[in-house]
């Protein structure tokens, strides 16, 4: 099988995230380095415009968004899965919750107490990835301190997962539900002025962490943006299965973009359709024919 090649950066969450799932299934992958702000060139002919970190490129295919990803994942290397001890839904369910509700405010808290150490355009960038104009740094820091305020009950709510004595949130071993609920944690910790000892002090969820991190990345590799895009170009897109929707048929010209509007929308081609992922075939100069998939949970399919 080709090899994986996760396009991110290291302080990323989401791709925390994945390089976690990469660490439990043993995986030997690429690392392509992205850039944390825009412009994004060598990321973007990739996937059409789509700008999140990150994004895994298995040879002309692209997968975007960690839900996604850890659909592919999942399929291509089954073994040891990531929904173990409960229902595959029990997982998503708190990956929804984390990556929703437990998230921003972990990422706006991080960042607000650390503002002066963003990159100098990182504020800017954000805010104009949602159409708002650069924010006063004050404010960051103001936002920070009332997000911080959401975190206690959520932190709660995980201690209580593990009050049990249970060494993973559903069950006995690592699952999707733990590297989700894991990674917004993680980042209260990655900037000089770490969150963690001011806000968790139970000592089963500070050992649940250590037990993540435990787990690793898997077998990493460093390459430049030019050798993925040049694997892409040698590479021809799997084939994909049967479509399944009955207004999406493939042929169609669409565009795909994050519900948020925290991404340009993607232009091309479906190619294939499930209740749970859409692909687009398009064509770049440099990475030739690719298809870029998206989750449809998530994600506004609308006709080009
Ligand atoms: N739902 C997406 C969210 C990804 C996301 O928001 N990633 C952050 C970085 S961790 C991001 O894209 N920030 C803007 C950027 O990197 O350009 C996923 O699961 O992949």
């Amino acid at each position: 099988m080709t090899e994986p090649i996760l396009h991110h950066y290291d302080i990323s969450p989401f791709s925390e995230k994945v390089r976690l799932i990469f660490g439990l299934k043993g995986i030997a992958w690429a690392s392509v380095i992205i850039p944390q702000i825009m412009p994004k060139p060598d990321y973007t002919a990739l996937t059409g415009g789509y700008r999140r970190t990150p994004s895994l490129q298995i040879g002309a295919d692209i997968y975007c968004d960690t839900r996604l990803i850890a659909e592919e994942l999942e399929r291509r290397y089954p073994l040891p899965t990531l929904f173990p001890g409960a229902a595959e839904g029990l997982h998503r369910a708190v990956e929804a919750w984390a990556e929703n509700v437990l998230f921003w405010p972990a990422a706006r808290a991080t960042v607000g107490v650390n503002a002066a150490h963003m990159l100098p355009d990182f504020h800017a960038d954000r805010a104009a990835m949602r159409g708002l104009p650069p924010p006063a740094p004050d404010k960051v820091r103001a936002a920070g301190l009332l997000a911080q305020a959401q975190l206690p009950p959520q932190i709660g709510w995980i201690a209580s997962m593990l009050a049990d004595g249970r060494h993973y949130l559903l069950g006995d071993r690592p699952g999707l539900a733990d590297f989700a609920v894991y990674h917004c944690l993680w980042f209260l910790d990655r900037l000089p002025h770490r969150l963690t000892p001011e806000l968790i002090a139970d000592r089963a969820m500070t050992a649940w962490m250590a037990r993540i991190a435990e787990i690793g990345q898997g077998e990493r590799e460093e390459i430049e943006a030019a050798e993925a895009i040049a694997a892409a170009h040698a590479s021809r897109p799997e084939t994909p299965p049967a479509s399944t929707d009955p207004e999406l048929k493939p042929g169609q010209r669409v565009t795909v973009s994050p519900e948020e509007r925290t991404s340009a929308a993607v232009e091309g081609e479906i190619v294939f359709v499930s209740p749970t992922c859409i692909a687009l075939r398009r064509t770049d100069e440099r990475a030739g024919t690719v298809h870029v998939h998206f989750p449809r949970l998530g994600y506004v399919v609308k006709a080009a």
